[in-house]
């Protein structure tokens, strides 16, 4: 079928530039870290809990991917990370990030000495797992007010994730959530998986994930 097609030359072309991104890491020594996680599951806030510690050792830099806006990109220039805004709603308001876009905007970054890229997704469960970028890590989100269901709805993001940060969790006492049930989910998809509870409230978490960070920061 015609749509078949054209959807594997979609995603070659993609792939092509995704591995030129891929080979630009490894030569930079720069670890490229995806997050990705549906609307509003903590992606940004995780950024603004993970850089002040994290650039007190090694220099960062943030892309932002959202339709619209620069209210994530002002965010963490707040903080002093510099920071690029991919908005998709110039390119057709596609609900992910493609390798391309990374490739366009690395060039507009000061890269110099920098360690950690963070790539902030579009905020979907579904199509940026689709794409690979080129990163060194994907990193899913999940926040304790999306329900026990999405990893086996939404199988393919919890299946290509390298680490799942579970968000908010300073709620649960708050929700009807059964959280065994939501790791057993998780487990279903991808039995491996590390799983860090993260709250941005209490602090839980930050430091498990700043450890697991750091053991994926290349020699130099
Ligand atoms: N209680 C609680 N709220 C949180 C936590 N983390 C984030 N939030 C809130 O959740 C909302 C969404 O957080 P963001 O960090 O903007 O989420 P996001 O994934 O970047 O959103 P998009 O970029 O729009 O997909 C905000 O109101 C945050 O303050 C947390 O650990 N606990
Ligand atoms: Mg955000």
């Amino acid at each position: 079928m015609a749509l078949i097609k054209v959807l594997e030359k979609v995603l070659d072309a993609n792939d092509k530039i995704a591995a030129d991104n891929r080979r630009f890491f490894a030569e930079k020594k720069i670890v490229a870290v995806n997050l990705m996680s549906g609307p509003g599951a903590g992606k940004t806030t995780v950024l603004e809990k993970t850089l002040p510690p994290l650039v007190r050792k090694f220099p960062a830099a943030v892309i932002e991917g959202d339709i619209a806006t620069t209210a994530d990109a002002e965010r963490i220039a707040a903080l002093d990370v510099p920071v690029v805004q991919i908005n998709t709603d110039k390119l057709g308001g596609a609900c992910h990030l493609e390798a391309l876009g990374i490739q366009t905007a690395l060039a507009e970054l000061p890269l110099d000495g920098v360690r950690y890229l963070f790539v902030e997704n579009v905020g979907n469960l579904v199509c940026p797992a689709e794409f690979d970028l080129g990163e060194t890590l994907k990193v899913g989100v999940l926040s304790v007010t999306e329900g026990e269901d999405k990893p086996v709805k939404y199988p393919l993001l919890f299946r290509v994730i390298d680490l799942l940060l579970l968000t908010k969790v300073d709620l649960l006492p708050h929700l009807r959530l059964d959280l065994d049930r939501l790791l057993a989910n998780v487990r279903s998809v991808n039995a491996g998986l590390r799983v860090v509870r993260f709250s941005a409230v209490t602090g839980e978490g930050l430091a498990e994930w700043l450890e697991w960070l750091e053991g994926h920061a290349p020699a130099r």
